[in-house]
């Protein structure tokens, strides 16, 4: 299911097929994306639109690099962390300060998510993320943050790639191996947003995607062998891509954003199908090996205070336990109140010891 989006509004419409989704709760769109592929200008471009449609978001940025944004953003990490302070701080280079500042801002992620559950009237959060797309995707933080607001809310994620940079194939390549890498790590709906196609037209990489012989041509036209590796990862992306949303935008026209809108709605749906689905066999299975765990504790603990001598004494010989000399029904039926472990571990030995003569006495 390659979709490429056609002319639409915020999309909202819901079949009655489809599954229970929360009108309430606003839709989490978080933009990732290489470095300079437009991510800022995207959320200032999307920004603008939902307002212009009087839609009402609410906008995160998360770089704490960024040096002035083109929209006003409501929390902003720099407000919260000082970049270049962590890096003097923590002696640190560039990308680690990016790193350590998204890492302090994790740990009061939880004062975000209550400042968003306040906001009753708000449609729509837009998340920024710093320039270098891996700070946040193989980071620790990141992973916190995006799990963290998945959880509460129906969230997408925006991959934006440089149109213009992917006419080279082995570019494009690579973006859609960073593309497939997030929606199977965060298995989050996501859509790919061709940016840019103000300079260039999309419809190139959308050919690619659809007809891999066309994608051949365009790598046999710069043989290498990163070229190779791109022949052979095309094969296994070419499942990738019938999952994948893509839509052609401009960031700074602003064409294309109505599609952008109505992929959200599908994508959106998309949450709520699998994502939800998946969240909560995750819960069961997690549920499952704590009663697991738990368990083993208690048979553990039994064994350690010999309530288990007992039990499989008692499968043993089931007509005897009614024969049992006191001290040993003594034990059974009132020494679990007792709560001096040591005291239980020496009565219950004498107990045995003292069955084991009674049994003797029997033969
Ligand atoms: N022509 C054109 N230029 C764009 C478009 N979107 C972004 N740019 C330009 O691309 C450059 C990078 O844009 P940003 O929005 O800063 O990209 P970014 O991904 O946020 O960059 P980092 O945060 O540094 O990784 C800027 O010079 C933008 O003006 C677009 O749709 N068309
Ligand atoms: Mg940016």
């Amino acid at each position: 299911m390659l979709t490429t989006a056609t002319t639409s509004d915020v999309a909202d419409d819901q079949d009655s097929n489809s599954p229970k989704t929360d009108s309430t709760k606003p839709v989490v769109i978080i933009t990732l994306g290489m470095a300079g592929s437009g991510k800022t200008c995207f959320m200032q471009r999307i920004n603008a639109w939902l307002h212009a449609k009087n839609k009402c978001p609410y906008v995160i940025n998360l770089d704490p690099a960024v040096f002035e944004l083109p929209y006003p953003a409501n929390i902003d990490i720099r407000d919260s962390v000082k970049y270049k302070e962590v890096m003097k701080q923590y002696q640190l280079g560039p990308n680690g300060g990016i790193i350590t500042s998204l890492n302090l801002f994790a740990t009061k992620f939880d004062q975000v998510l209550d400042i968003l559950e306040k906001k009753k009237d708000i449609d729509f959060v837009l998340i920024d993320t710093p320039g270098q797309i891996e700070v946040f995707t193989w980071s620790a933080s990141g992973t916190i943050i995006s799990d963290a607001i998945a959880r509460s809310y129906p969230t997408v994620i925006a991959f934006i790639m440089d149109t213009v940079r992917c006419t080279n194939p082995v570019t494009f390549m690579s973006n859609m191996m960073y593309a497939c890498s997030i929606m199977y790590k965060t298995r989050l709906p996501l859509i790919v947003v061709m940016n840019k196609t103000d300079i260039v037209d999309n419809k190139f990489a959308v050919e690619w995607m659809n007809d891999f012989e066309t994608f051949q041509e365009a790598l046999d036209a710069q043989p290498s062998y990163s070229s190779n590796l791109s022949r052979s990862m095309s094969l296994v992306l070419d499942e990738f891509y019938k999952d994948l949303r893509t839509v052609g935008i401009s960031a700074v026209t602003g064409q294309g954003c109505a599609n952008f809108f109505r992929e959200v709605g599908s994508a959106v749906k998309e949450y709520y199908e699998e994502y939800i689905p998946h969240l909560e066999e995750l819960r069961r299975v997690i549920e499952k090996r704590k009663e697991e765990e738990m368990e083993a504790q208690l048979k553990k603990l039994k064994v350690d205070r010999g309530e288990e001598v007992q039990l499989e004494e008692d499968k043993l010989n089931p007509t005897q336990t009614t024969n049992l000399p006191p001290s040993f029904s003594n034990y059974n039926d009132s020494n679990d109140n007792d709560s001096d472990e040591e005291v239980q571990y020496e009565e219950s030995t004498a107990a045995a010891a003292s069955f084991e003569r009674y049994r003797a006495g029997l033969s």
